[in-house]
């Protein structure tokens, strides 16, 4: 199996969110597979066999697979005697849409100028050009500003919080699509940015660390890009 995969400077961390949850979901299975690093700019060529303009795309065999819910559905359906990621699938789709604006979009405009810094130096103008257009603001008027949508997300965090003082896993006694689709987006914080999202005695923070030694530890090898 290939995975197509965005990396910044340093080629062997991956850091897209929507990527991190299908590496979550194929050690959640157990599935071996080789990845095929690309930075920003190279994704469109690369990737044009597939179909689409972005990350992750999937090669399994003669089966090609691109959005990171539909290759995550694929290897449900694949690999039916593997481990299910999914407690209640419904509930699973659902929760790409709970955190794409109050969690997603928020954290996007608090990190937005880390990720400039941490990516190659090939794709610094497609970045700039294209993430300034949508956001409607240079990148340095946002990184003054930074504060106003991380407070949103630190809000917006609240839930979850208060859910794991109580649960050890979004998905029951252990992590599942919803687990993955969470902690990709913190993995996608911590290899771009230092800022601080949460308070270190957050029940989140006790999560973060059960989620780091899951699937052989995958999530928790990653470091800030240097
Ligand atoms: N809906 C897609 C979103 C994938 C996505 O936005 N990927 C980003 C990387 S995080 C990408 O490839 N962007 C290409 C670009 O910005 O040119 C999924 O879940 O797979």
């Amino acid at each position: 199996m290939k995975l197509y995969e965005l990396v910044g400077r340093d080629k062997s961390i991956g850091f897209s969110p929507f990527v991190w949850r299908v590496k979550m979901a194929l050690a959640h299975k157990g599935l071996a597979y080789e990845t095929v690093p690309l930075h920003f700019t190279e994704i469109k060529d690369a990737v044009a066999f597939a179909d689409c303009k972005s990350v992750p795309v999937l090669v399994d065999g003669d089966n090609v697979v691109a959005d990171s819910w539909e290759i995550i559905c694929y290897l449900e359906e694949a690999y039916p005697d593997r481990p299910s990621v999914f407690s209640d699938h419904h509930a699973a789709k659902l929760f790409n849409f709970q955190i794409a604006l109050p969690l997603l979009a928020p954290l996007f405009r608090t990190i937005v100028p880390d990720i400039f810094e941490v990516i190659h130096d090939m794709d610094k103008d497609y970045f700039r050009k294209s993430r300034e257009a949508r956001l409607g603001r240079t990148l340095e008027e946002i990184a003054e500003d930074y504060e106003e949508p991380l407070s949103i997300f630190e809000a917006n965090l609240m839930p979850y919080s208060q859910f794991f003082k109580r649960e050890q896993y979004m998905c029951g006694a252990g992590p599942g699509y919803q687990d993955y689709a969470l902690y990709a987006m913190f993995l996608w914080a911590r290899a771009t940015s230092d800022k601080k999202l949460f308070e270190d005695d957050d029940p989140v923070a006790d999560w973060i660390n059960r989620m780091d030694q899951c699937c052989g530890g995958i999530g928790g090898a990653v470091k800030k890009i240097k």
